[in-house]
């Protein structure tokens, strides 16, 4: 064959490829800001007022507007740490249960004076440092969807930071408080928000709830609120216990399901909730796939110290124990909000810092290294016997670092489809790194990962798992050594889809 007919028909080639329709996705699927939030991963919650000085971790309501009174606010240095610490955004507890405002809104009285405006104060620190982090103008540079933090799978320590706002619904100071009137002023209160101190990449609706002053509950207006949100920001996830943007994980301790959809029933768009957005949803609502579904991922909310505010005599999580947490949370599915309470000066203290900055070396150390640098990857399909499958699009794409390219078979199988990992020589590790590629949807419901003690040697199984969706990390039972891996998805809602497959060692230098 010539070469000019070879350098046709790659051509040809090529364009078949990069002219193949994309295939269609699968269910529900993230909207542009549920997806850059998810790739997020770990965030940051401040919990921070009346509370950080009293001691209380839900305050009456009664407090005097003088008990709030930091000695030494300084959010650039929230700001820093956040940075540090490899964190997307910042979350504020603007408006806690207590009612007290930390900016200064024309629709209750119970909030900081002018001079203390600390949401003003957080936008303020944020966008001065991401304007310190402004790029070079240059037509080479990827666009940002397509940045992936090289190989380590982490926020580059570039990225910019983005802001995001807790403003309870229940209110114990407000005199309208379990009337319909206060439904209008909880309303304004987001408008002002939002518009005055916005954009914000997430709104916080709190599941809590219970009485107001005059010892009244209140009908939440749902809609009224998150249409209110949806009109100034439309660009914003709002969480409650069931979404619409996000949705609470079912508990307090930092952890996802091990079976963890990103799909929720929410009937006939209204919130599930029995008590008009108080109280939660059963955990099996939030675990299994039902059949009216809507795209909404899991948060995991825990907080560094044993309470949400700043108590004199807590003391923050060990390395290890958020270690755990990121892989039960990031590694599940899940998206990472971790608290980290400013003190009563307004500043995080030094030994919550320090922790935050060693949980992110912990990360990089790990995750800079993917062991599967080198491979080549063969797909296989069958129930037995194994039969080499045709890829619609490239096993390359699992180990590349792109996020927008992934691998998919060219047949339609759901199941019984094995990843064939050949290492270029045995290596060891501990953590498996899956990832679907959620813009078509999450599909996978059983997998396992099992590997070859060396040629004509036999193999073993060593794990399995239930779900995939965005990531899933698995911490192997021991370290294993191999040159051959496979990773078998048993079944799939519908063809499989994924962009990343990657290994590491927990215990490399
Ligand atoms: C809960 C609240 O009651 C806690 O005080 C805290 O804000 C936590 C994040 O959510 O529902």
């Amino acid at each position: 064959m010539s070469k000019a007919t070879l350098i046709t028909l790659a051509t040809t080639a090529m364009l078949a490829a990069c002219t193949a329709p994309a295939p269609k996705p699968f269910g529900p699927v993230p909207t542009e800001a549920q997806l850059a939030w998810q790739r997020m991963e770990v965030n940051m919650f401040c919990h921070f007022g009346p509370n950080t000085f009293t001691g209380a971790e839900w305050g009456s309501g009664a407090e005097s507007e003088t008990v709030f009174a930091p000695t030494a606010l300084d959010c650039r240095q929230w700001v820093d740490v956040a940075s540090q610490a490899g964190m997307g955004g910042i979350i504020l507890t603007a408006k806690h249960h207590d009612g007290f405002c930390l900016w200064p809104s024309k629709y209750s009285s119970h909030t900081v004076p002018d001079s203390l405006d600390i949401l003003r104060a957080l936008r303020t620190a944020i966008d001065d440092h991401n304007s310190a982090l402004q790029p070079p103008t240059s037509d080479l540079r990827p666009s940002p969807s397509d940045l992936r933090p090289s190989t380590s799978d982490l926020r580059p320590p570039t990225s910019d930071l983005k802001m995001g706002v807790y403003i309870s619904p229940w209110d114990r100071n407000h005199p309208a408080y379990g009337t319909p009137e206060y439904n209008t002023v909880f309303a304004n209160t987001l408008r002002e928000v939002h518009t005055n101190y916005g954009p914000f990449f997430e709104q916080w609706f709190d599941g809590a709830c219970g009485e107001g002053p005059n010892g009244k509950r209140q009908e939440y207006d749902w809609s009224l609120f998150e249409g209110t949100v949806t009109e100034v920001n439309p660009q914003c996830v709002m969480f409650s216990d069931v979404g619409p943007g996000c949705r609470w994980v079912g508990n307090e301790e930092g952890y996802a399901g091990e079976t963890n959809w990103s799909t929720l029933q929410v009937e006939n768009g209204k919130r599930k909730t029995e008590n008009g957005g108080c109280g939660n949803s059963p955990i099996s609502t939030f675990n299994f796939p039902l059949s009216t579904l809507n795209w909404v991922p899991a948060e995991v909310d825990v907080s560094i110290r044993p309470g949400w505010f700043w108590h004199a005599d807590e003391h923050p999580k060990t390395v290890d124990q958020l270690m755990e947490i990121y892989y039960n949370s990031v590694g599940r599915n899940g998206l990472l909000l971790l608290n980290v309470p400013p003190d009563d000066r307004g500043r995080i203290p030094a030994e919550d810092s320090a922790v935050l900055v060693a949980f992110r070396q912990e990360r990089d150390r790990i995750f800079s290294h993917d062991l599967t640098e080198g491979s080549v990857i063969e797909a296989y399909v069958g129930d037995g016997i194994m039969t080499a499958a045709k890829s619609r699009y490239p096993t390359s794409n699992l180990s590349d670092t792109a996020y927008h390219t992934y691998w998919m078979l060219k047949n339609n199988d759901t199941s019984n489809i094995d990843l064939k990992i050949i290492l270029p020589e045995e290596r060891e590790f501990d953590l498996v790194m899956l990832q679907e590629y959620i813009p078509l949807g999450q599909r996978v419901t059983q997998f396992h990962i099992s590997y070859s003690f060396g040629e004509d040697m036999g193999g073993a199984w060593v794990a399995s798992g239930t779900t995939i969706g965005y990531k899933r990390i698995i911490h192997l039972p021991h370290p294993i050594r191999t040159r051959t891996l496979y990773i078998t998805i048993d079944h799939s809602l519908a063809p499989p889809i994924l962009n990343r497959i990657a290994l590491y060692n927990t215990q490399a230098q």
